[in-house]
């Protein structure tokens, strides 16, 4: 049998909380200013950014990890929600709902979530996903590559533990950059957060072999951060558009146990929230992921609340 993608609007109920105060903007949360809409009734630069939500951990199963991360896009909505909106007023976040990957059909699910962020790339609109397994950027990639054409490079920034350029026959949450870097000779690869003993010394070799920049969980902070934001600063300027995609599971389990795979030796959530927004102030950056938060094994909703916060910062940060 075919199983069927499917694409649900988000629940008005997600965005609810607190009211400071229900006239004034400058007391306004994120869920008095994100507006849910379907996806054909996006205007022309209506909104700042779409939020668009990926609903699978179809990756994760067939790369034996702990599965859950399909619940993480909602959960992150209903964090966000609460948070102060202390972003621009103009011209605010649409919530466009999710896709959901049913049953094993990952390639059809992420060809979706790529069909939902070229639309919303082509409305001027910055997409936010929310993943999802790391699986979710493949389907940001798809999209991001659709709406700049086949010919501009595109680079992508990606802050994880692991490479995810496993050689396995089946697509993954192991796989995306080696797929990417296979099929797509106009991509490049940044990876920001590497763990010395979260990767074998054969995906070292592959990721050397396939173009893939990185560096190392320890020298990422060295030298206050210069070396990183040179590196950074380089590869954005190497690339006509840059993808950002951050995998929760690069930063240190004591702050973000709810993730398929943790790690112990981790960076410090401080550190993450210095590259997104980093990242995100450069003028070609075109997109963000936020993947692998698993609330079905968090600690006291910490992970889901980092990642909510991580969100806000990196928004409030785009282009600025
Ligand atoms: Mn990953």
């Amino acid at each position: 049998m075919r199983w069927v993608v499917i694409h649900t609007l988000a629940d008005e109920q997600l965005w609810t909380g607190r009211v400071d105060d229900a006239s004034d903007p400058a007391g306004f949360r994120f869920h008095q200013v994100v507006s849910v809409k379907e996806l054909d009734e996006l205007g022309e630069r209506e909104h700042a950014f779409g939020i668009v939500g990926f609903a699978s951990d179809e990756g994760v199963r067939r790369n034996k990890g702990r599965q859950g991360a399909a619940q993480g896009p909602d959960a992150i909505r209903q964090q966000l929600a609460k948070l102060p909106y202390n972003l621009d007023k103009g011209i605010v976040p649409v919530d466009i709902g999710n896709v959901h990957c049913e049953g094993h059909a990952l390639e059809e699910a992420q060809a979706e979530l790529g069909r939902h962020v070229a639309k919303v790339l082509d409305k001027g609109t910055t997409p936010i996903i929310f993943g999802g397994g790391h699986e979710t950027l493949y389907g940001h990639y798809l999209g991001a590559r659709d709406h700049i054409g086949p010919d501009k490079t595109i680079g992508i920034i990606n802050i994880d533990a692991h490479f995810d350029m496993r050689d396995d026959p089946e697509p993954s949450s192991g796989t995306m950059f080696r797929q990417i870097l296979e099929e797509d000779a106009n991509a490049g690869y940044l990876c920001l957060g590497i763990q010395e003993f979260g990767n074998t010394e054969a995906l070292f070799a592959t990721a050397r072999k396939l173009g893939c920049e990185y560096m190392l969980e320890k020298d990422i902070a060295a030298n206050d951060f210069q070396d990183t934001f040179t590196k950074i600063d380089d590869f954005s300027k190497r690339h006509d558009a840059v993808m950002m995609t951050l995998c929760t599971d690069s930063i240190a389990a004591s702050s973000a146990p709810g993730v398929s795979a943790p790690s112990p030796l981790g960076l410090d959530p401080k550190t993450v929230k210095i590259l997104l927004t980093y990242v995100a102030r450069k003028r070609n950056v075109i997109s963000f992921d936020i993947s692998e938060v698993n609330p079905l094994v968090d600690e006291s909703n910490k992970t889901v609340k980092l990642a909510a916060n991580l969100v806000a910062e990196t928004m409030r940060s785009f282009h600025k």
